[in-house]
């Protein structure tokens, strides 16, 4: 790329890359867990099992709860507040890996891993949870990455396992590690993104440009896999500042990031600095609105998307369902409910929204 092409925005690639610094104490059970590293929350026989039935993924031994039923759980907090700075910024991503593993018996013993971010006061501000699920025949990597939340100054890893027969819980993990991952480049210019209405708008400004064919706008959660949403035409070569836009129509919920990746003419490329949104309010995300509230016999939606949601439920104040239908439409009959207090929810393959409303 030539050098005054987009000047406002460019800065060097930083893809990400591990550290291979593996954070984990005793990561692979080659010492007692009960005694290098990890604790016990429940279980209290948490030991190492040699390798030989099945074999153990890395070293000599792995993670095995002992004669022990219902549901254990071992972990181990990892202290991350060396990171306070990137982590503050939200630039900061962390790589999760677990191999799980089940003794070949009917019915199997299971595996299931959760990964805590945790602020200073413990508070868990989000969370990996691979659901309970058992292989045998192999052994099974179970991976988690994304950018550690604001504050974030522990990250918890609990292993779990859960005998559903015999007198051992046989859900073994081995060769368990946590890596800090580069940081993503920060320096923020005149690149933006916002929430408009149900959609994110984002807007960027190029002082000159040389041989720029255009933008080819990203997004990621996780900061490590970038999905691209679109392609924006630039000015090819000007001395003049041009404004730019582009909007994602289907905003994800919570944290999204994105960057720019500006291609010349010969196919060079570069990326700019990344920018966040977070999309947590989904009824301010989507805008949606009952009214008139209290109703008597109507009650309109506006700013439906009908296309996001299957169906509608009504459920009265305990909690029975009164009303459900699958014809979504901009208005639904009520006059045949009883007054009272009322809760509308819509529900959709990737999104569930509820709204309260009184009828008379
Ligand atoms: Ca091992
Ligand atoms: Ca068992």
């Amino acid at each position: 790329m030539k050098t005054n092409v987009f000047m406002l925005l460019i800065v060097a690639f930083a893809p990400f890359s591990a550290v291979t610094q593996n954070m984990v104490l005793n990561p692979s059970a080659e010492s007692d867990p009960s005694s290098n590293g990890w604790t016990e929350a429940s279980g209290f026989q948490w030991t190492r099992r040699a390798t030989g039935n099945p074999p153990s993924y890395e070293g000599t031994y792995m993670f095995f709860a002992g004669p022990v039923g219902g549901e254990v759980e071992l972990y181990q907090d990892i202290d991350v507040s060396a990171y306070a700075t990137t982590i503050d910024n939200e630039t900061q991503p962390f790589k999760f890996e677990d191999y799980v593993r089940s003794f070949s018996q009917s019915p199997v013993d299971q595996t299931k891993v959760i990964v805590e971010y945790r602020s200073a006061a413990g508070l868990v501000l989000s969370s990996f949870n691979s659901g309970y699920g058992s292989n045998t025949s192999a052994w099974l990597l179970v991976t988690d990455t994304r950018i550690a939340p604001a504050t974030t100054r522990t990250i918890r890893i609990r292993l779990f396992s859960k005998r559903n027969s015999g007198t051992n819980s046989d859900g073994y993990h081995d060769a368990i590690s946590l890596e800090p991952l580069a940081p993503l480049p920060v320096e923020l210019v005149d690149f933006q993104a916002f929430a408009e209405g149900n959609k994110i708008k984002l807007s960027w400004q190029t002082a000159s440009e040389l041989d720029n064919d255009g933008f080819i706008v990203e997004r990621t959660t996780n900061g490590h896999v970038w999905e691209e949403l679109g392609f924006v035409q630039g000015y090819g070569t000007t001395s003049e500042k041009h404004g730019y836009h582009f909007v994602d129509e289907n905003p994800l919920l919570g944290l999204s990031y994105y960057r720019l990746r500006q291609k010349d003419f010969e196919g060079e490329e570069e990326y700019s600095e990344v920018v966040s949104v977070d999309f947590r309010n989904l009824e301010d995300f989507r805008n949606l609105k009952i009214y008139p509230n209290p109703a008597t016999s109507q009650l309109h939606l506006m700013n439906l998307e009908i296309d996001d949601f299957d169906y509608l439920l009504v459920t009265d104040r305990h909690g029975r369902r009164v009303l459900m239908t699958h014809d979504l439409a901009s208005s639904l009959e009520i006059g045949h409910l009883e007054p009272g207090i009322y809760h509308l929810q819509l529900n959709g393959a990737t999104t569930m929204q509820t709204l309260r409303f009184v009828k008379n």
